[in-house]
């Protein structure tokens, strides 16, 4: 496994660490997988490296809308939902720069990916984000997917319970949306805005994330645990976060909405990746 590690308190400990726990290991171990907070990069076969990407912890939390007033039926019944396994997800959407080097930036209908390079990749289907993460996994041998709708809100609340990461209020430029008070028309490049508490950046506002959920009109039914809801309309998929053509109440952590569109203006999409047992 080529990866770089870049946590600054990891490496503090590496280097604090006696030489006999390293002498314990054979040479040819591979190294642990990195513990919550712990950032890195995994080394791509066809050159440079992959997106960059946070381990989360594991878990559990309330999914849907926790607040008394101003839900929507879609975001209730409200449920615990248990995150079995630590895992990593990338502290930015995907960019216009990390698509094209999957190679259908360019010649994907619909993509305009000709910008900068840090901007958002949007317009981006459903299916090609999906099979972004597949081609992800074959350039590191890792496994690389969408999250689920569940891992999706568990990581953008980061132990949150108010409507927004942050808090109770929209505030001012804490993100990218039309009401966000923020200096943006259209998107911005990725990590302008502070990141969430376990490091993510962009976790509302700025572009729709897709998940991998079939849409279901509500969470009536839906799973106790990190796995994706494959049944329902999956005609429609769900997309998660809001945009910057969006305001206060699509940039809250519970907003859901269904988008059939294989190509959504401002659909983008942030990966996963699961970490070794
Ligand atoms: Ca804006
Ligand atoms: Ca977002």
């Amino acid at each position: 496994m080529k990866r770089t590690v870049v946590h600054a308190a990891f490496l503090a400990v590496l280097l604090a660490a006696p030489a006999a726990a390293f002498e314990a290991q054979p040479a040819s171990q591979e190294p642990a997988d990195p513990q919550p907070g712990e950032t890195f990069s995994d080394t791509l076969t066809s050159g440079g490296p992959g997106p960059e990407m946070v381990v989360v912890p594991a878990g559990t939390f309330r999914m849907g809308c926790l607040s008394a007033e101003g839900c929507s039926e879609y975001e209730l019944p409200v449920r615990e939902v248990t995150i079995e396994q630590p895992f990593a997800v990338s502290k930015y959407v995907v960019t216009r720069l990390e698509f094209n080097r999957f190679g259908r930036g360019r010649a994907g209908e619909g993509y305009k990916f000709e910008g900068e390079g840090a901007s958002p990749a949007s317009w981006v289907s459903w299916a090609d984000a999906r099979a972004y993460a597949e081609w992800l996994s074959r350039e590191t041998g890792e496994k690389y997917r969408l999250l689920s709708e569940a891992e999706w809100e568990y990581v953008v609340r980061a132990g949150s319970t108010t409507p927004y990461p942050w808090g109770d209020e929209l505030g001012t430029n804490r993100a990218n949306c039309w009401a966000c008070g923020d200096e943006y028309k259209f998107s911005a490049p990725v990590g302008q805005f502070a990141p969430n508490a376990w490091g993510l950046h962009d976790a509302v506002g700025n572009g729709w994330e897709w998940v991998e959920d079939c849409w279901n009109d509500t969470h009536e039914r839906a799973p106790f645990d990190a796995s994706a809801r494959l049944e329902g309309d999956c005609s429609d998929h769900v997309i998660r976060g809001g945009s910057w053509r969006d305001g206060p109440r699509e940039l809250r952590s519970a907003f859901r909405r269904p988008v059939e569109n294989p190509y959504f203006k401002s659909g983008t999409f942030r990966v996963a990746r699961e970490l070794r047992p």
